[in-house]
């Protein structure tokens, strides 16, 4: 029987996922990771932050799977040995994003978070007609997630530009690439959607000069790392009115700080890194598969390159 360890950050979470595999996977025998046990001689590895230990003692693994779209805390680990890095692709979360975004963008670009004050005041006061034209969106990121609120978002009118690393072609979306094209496809943007993995590459993307690259009255969603953004760069944007509003998912520390001025920012609006969880049964079907075909000897999707850190 193949077996398959599953390593978590947090035991109560391995023990959860134990028991989902075993359920959704009766053919596999799956065991919890204990940090005083032996070996266990597993071929798979299921992870998400798992404990550097866990590579060292398991020397037989035939591949890993990752617990999640981004896999920056993973390729990090020193003890990461050089066999496939599986992430998951989508698994239900491409819909989670896109209502992510709908959700906020429509918060301002029709108003409702001015409706909501509104009605504290017990005011009725029609705004003007929203125009699609005046909220272009731009979504860094073009990848299973980018691409489907992209395509989301576009489906509802907003003129949309898309920012990859290589040539992306997707209907209705403007796509730019590289870093020659990243002025342009700011120049294309009001609303930044944040949609990168986060690699050395990534790392400290919004920054200064790219806030200034947006244009005018501008409003930041970043649902990817919080590594993607220099805090205080943000934080002097909005404070120069640069960027009217910033929808935070993901934080450089997590939790996030109790004193971290974002809390109290009046224009940030924060959510706990819930933007698109993994969801059980799409992942435990996913990795399913993929272990199956990684049996038979036939190629698998979702392996993360080693150079591009994606
Ligand atoms: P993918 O790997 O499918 O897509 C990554 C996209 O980013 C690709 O279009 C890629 O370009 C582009 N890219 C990578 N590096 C660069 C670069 N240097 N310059 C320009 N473009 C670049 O990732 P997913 O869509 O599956 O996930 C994206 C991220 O979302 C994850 O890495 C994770 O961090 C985050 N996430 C956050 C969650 C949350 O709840 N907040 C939940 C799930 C994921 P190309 O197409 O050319 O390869
Ligand atoms: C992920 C996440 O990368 O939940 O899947 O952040």
């Amino acid at each position: 029987m193949v077996k398959v360890i599953v390593a978590t950050g947090d035991p109560g979470s391995t023990r959860k996922w134990c028991e989902v595999m075993r359920r959704g996977l009766p053919e596999f025998e799956v065991v919890a990771w204990d940090a005083g046990a032996e070996a266990s001689g597993a071929r798979y590895a299921v992870v998400w932050m798992p404990p550097d230990a866990l590579f060292r003692r398991e020397t037989g693994l035939q591949a890993v799977f990752n617990l999640g779209a981004g896999v920056d805390h993973l390729m990090g680990l020193p003890s990461l040995p050089d066999i496939p890095v599986l992430r998951l692709e989508d698994a239900g979360m491409a819909a989670q994003m896109a209502e992510y975004v709908i959700h906020s963008l429509a918060a301002l670009s029709r108003g409702f978070d001015a409706y909501a004050l509104q009605q504290a005041r017990r005011r009725w006061a029609p705004l003007p007609v929203m125009r699609h034209a005046d909220w272009p969106v731009g979504v860094m990121g073009l990848g299973k997630l980018g691409a489907h609120v992209a395509r989301a978002v576009s489906g509802l009118g907003y003129p949309v530009a898309g920012w990859a690393r290589g040539p992306r072609r997707i209907e209705g979306v403007r796509a730019f690439h590289g870093a020659e094209q990243l002025q342009d496809f700011l120049g294309h943007t009001r609303v930044l959607v944040n949609l990168l993995p986060l690699t050395p590459q990534t790392t400290g993307i919004i920054d200064r000069g790219l806030l200034a690259g947006l244009l005018p009255d501008a409003v930041v969603i970043n649902i990817a790392r919080g590594g993607h953004v220099v805090d205080e760069d943000l934080l002097a944007a909005l404070d120069a009115g640069r960027v009217q509003t910033a929808v935070l998912d993901v934080f450089n520390e997590e939790p996030l700080p109790s004193g971290h001025p974002y809390w109290s920012h009046p224009r940030v609006r924060i959510t706990p890194h819930v933007a698109a969880t993994t969801l059980e049964t799409h992942a435990v079907e996913q990795i399913g598969e993929r272990i199956r075909r990684l049996e038979r000897g036939e190629p698998v999707e979702g392996v993360v390159g080693r150079d591009t850190g994606y």
